[in-house]
């Protein structure tokens, strides 16, 4: 079993991550982990804070000469900004001059929070609800892509609307009608997706989202989007049908959904399935050189809670960021009275690296999903269960029917 764990305060010393029950042996570097926090950094619509900080880990555990011990793995990114909130966010002494924050924002955890934990200061909830707790996802998520890489797994993901702006030509379509090469991987969404500012796959849409995000600033306001992400080279046969919670289909799902701000989450056709015959919508299995394939995918690589071995695709929607420069409606938690919402740094758009985070849980579904299926303690043990599996599996499942 792999597990893995946050802790740290948005605007605290810094974020810890364990990652626990890794095989021995993974070859991982801290500069493949530092590539992936820089990529959820970037975006058109980030606040001032991106300008603050330049993510990178300090890994305190775990690995030795590059690879992984088997051990239990800890690592550190520090919070650049800490310094300038040394004294407001002081583990024992209160400041003077401490402001507290009484009136919550409409769409952020404040007022459940505040009122759960009850607390006499509104920062107390702002600061582990926020969204810079990802940035320990994506650390975690990148030691689970290395393990996933050393099966041929690649995991990548793209941004498909911002604000109702949609591509011309729709890509995920294309993945659901299995209409791409046989030599796809997932990553190279990613690698295209990359270039854009706001990590779309087309040029004109880039620009009309650019535009959008111009005029939400302009009137102080945010938005949201949908995001799609892509894993190929599964294994078919990760997750079950004997458990609730062994199918794989429930733990993408929750993985996903758990995303700070995400609201939908959909498999393949989704929410579309119901608009639709059965024979329009299940993907006819057919069988080539010896290998099972489907003429299309609107399962989304999975079937009984198991994947078929045909790329696994998830697509989510983020709600627009609830910190809001023209404040909606709210209640001073002070006075009881009706206010305006503080104004408070913030992005105005954060969709691109919602889709990077979504790699990062996407990669960590699939590890412990692969870890179940093919355990090991070392990375070559993993290996050898995997290849036994895998190894003419189709002939296998053919001759048993002969
Ligand atoms: C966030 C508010 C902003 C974002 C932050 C999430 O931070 P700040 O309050 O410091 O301006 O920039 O995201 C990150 C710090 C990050 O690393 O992604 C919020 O309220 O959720």
């Amino acid at each position: 079993m792999i597990r893995f764990l946050t802790a740290g305060e948005s605007h605290g010393k810094g974020l810890t991550v364990i990652v626990d029950g890794f095989p021995s042996n993974l070859e991982v570097t801290k500069e493949q982990i530092d590539f992936h926090l820089r990529r959820r950094q970037m975006g058109y619509g980030r606040g001032g804070r991106m300008k603050i900080e330049t993510d990178g880990i300090d890994v305190i555990s775990g690995l030795r000469f590059g690879k992984t011990l088997g051990t239990p793995i800890s690592m550190v990114i520090w919070n650049s900004d800490w310094e300038n909130w040394t004294e407001r966010m002081d583990h024992e002494n209160v400041p003077d001059d401490l402001e507290k924050i009484t009136i919550p924002r409409p769409g952020h955890a404040d007022l459940v929070g505040t009122t759960k934990y009850n607390f006499d200061d509104i920062r107390n909830s702002i600061e582990r609800s926020s969204a810079r707790e990802t940035a320990g996802r994506v650390a975690a998520g990148s030691f689970a892509r290395k393990l996933l890489e050393e099966f041929g797994i690649s995991i990548g993901s793209f941004v498909e609307s911002i604000g109702g702006i949609y591509p011309s030509d729709n890509m995920f379509q294309k993945l659901l009608d299995n209409d791409t090469d046989q030599d796809f991987k997932g990553w190279s969404l990613s690698e295209h997706a990359d270039k854009s500012q706001v990590r779309v796959l087309e040029e004109e849409q880039e620009l009309q989202i650019i535009d959008k995000v111009k005029q939400a600033k302009k009137r102080g306001d945010t938005l949201g989007g949908n995001m799609v992400a892509v894993a190929t080279g599964i294994p078919a046969g990760l997750g079950s049908f004997m458990q609730y919670d062994r199918r794989l289909d429930a733990k993408i799902a929750h993985d996903m959904m758990s995303i700070n701000a995400v609201k939908g989450v959909e498999l393949g056709y989704g929410f579309k399935n119901s608009d639709f015959f059965g024979s329009e919508v299940h993907d006819e299995i057919v069988s080539e050189s010896g290998k099972f394939s489907r003429k299309t995918n609107h399962a989304g690589g999975i079937e009984g809670g198991m994947s078929t071995g045909l790329p696994i695709l998830v697509r989510a929607s983020m709600k627009p960021i609830a910190t809001l420069m023209s404040p909606i409606e709210t209640v001073d938690l002070a006075t009881g009275e009706s206010v305006m919402a503080r104004r408070e740094r913030s992005d105005f758009m954060a969709v691109p690296a919602c889709a990077v985070i979504m790699e990062a849980m996407f990669a960590w579904s699939l590890a412990e999903f692969m870890v179940e299926k093919f355990g090991g303690d070392s990375i070559e043990e993993m290996k050898l269960n995997y290849n036994n599996y895998i190894n003419n599996l189709e002939k296998r499942v053919l001759g048993k029917f002969k």
